[in-house]
């Protein structure tokens, strides 16, 4: 039985997830979230995710938010199907939760602020605060330096494999380099270039954009 998620296919949060399913294989079906309708805020949605975000998954009986508790769920589930996201000794498990926290806690913050404030805002006909974009640029410059650094050590973020870790930067990046246009950002780095050219040009991740209608 595929599964289901709640979200939509432009959304970043939800790509994490599918950028995750199509990886190991995992067969789903889209149930489309209009957050421009606000489909997120209405009451039913509101039983499946208390605080109005995408995505959601429903797997038979189970539910589940949090995009990368959602990723977490399924490398584990199909373990042994498809590519191993995990690590496998403790430490290397250990390393790519690191990665993960770091993705969610010191990288996409900044990048979210960014779209929100260029690409989001304005799409609304409001003007992004260039200021508080000047600011996010030069904190996300200092988090870019400390991955040009771990980067310059290992082909991936939690050592020599592609895992979790790596895959959940996927929709941000593409982000923050198609949409905010800030892919000096990246450029710029040798070792973080090679890093997205890497994982940007997997099969799964080449086949999401394709299905999400984005040119690659
Ligand atoms: N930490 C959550 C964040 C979810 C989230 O921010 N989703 C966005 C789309 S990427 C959303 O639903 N935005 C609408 C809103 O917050 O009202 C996750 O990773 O699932």
């Amino acid at each position: 039985m595929a599964v289901k998620v709640y979200g939509t296919l432009r959304s970043a949060c939800s790509q994490r997830v599918l950028a995750c399913f199509l990886e190991k294989d995992v067969e789903f079906e889209i149930v489309n979230v209009v957050l421009q309708a606000g489909d997120h805020k209405k009451p039913d949605f509101l039983l499946l995710q208390p605080f109005g975000q995408v995505p959601v998954i429903e797997d038979g009986d189970f539910k589940l938010f949090e995009s990368r508790a959602i990723i977490r769920y399924y490398a584990n589930k199909y373990a042994n199907q498809g590519p191993n996201l995990l690590g496998t000794t403790l430490e290397e498990k250990a390393m790519v939760d690191q990665w993960l926290e770091v993705e969610a806690h010191n990288f996409n913050d900044l990048v979210y602020t960014l779209v929100l404030q260029l690409v989001i805002q304005p799409q609304m006909g409001e003007r992004g605060n260039l200021a508080l974009v000047d600011t996010c640029e030069k904190k996300l410059e200092k988090v870019l330096d400390a991955y040009e650094e771990r980067l310059s050590k290992s082909n991936y973020l939690a050592g020599n494999a592609f895992t979790l870790a790596d895959l959940s930067h996927l929709p941000a990046i593409r982000y923050l380099t198609d949409e905010v246009k800030m892919g000096h950002l990246v450029t710029e780095r040798k070792n973080l270039n090679a890093w997205w050219m890497d994982i940007s040009s997997r099969p799964a991740w080449k086949k999401l954009m394709k299905i999400a209608g984005f040119p690659n």
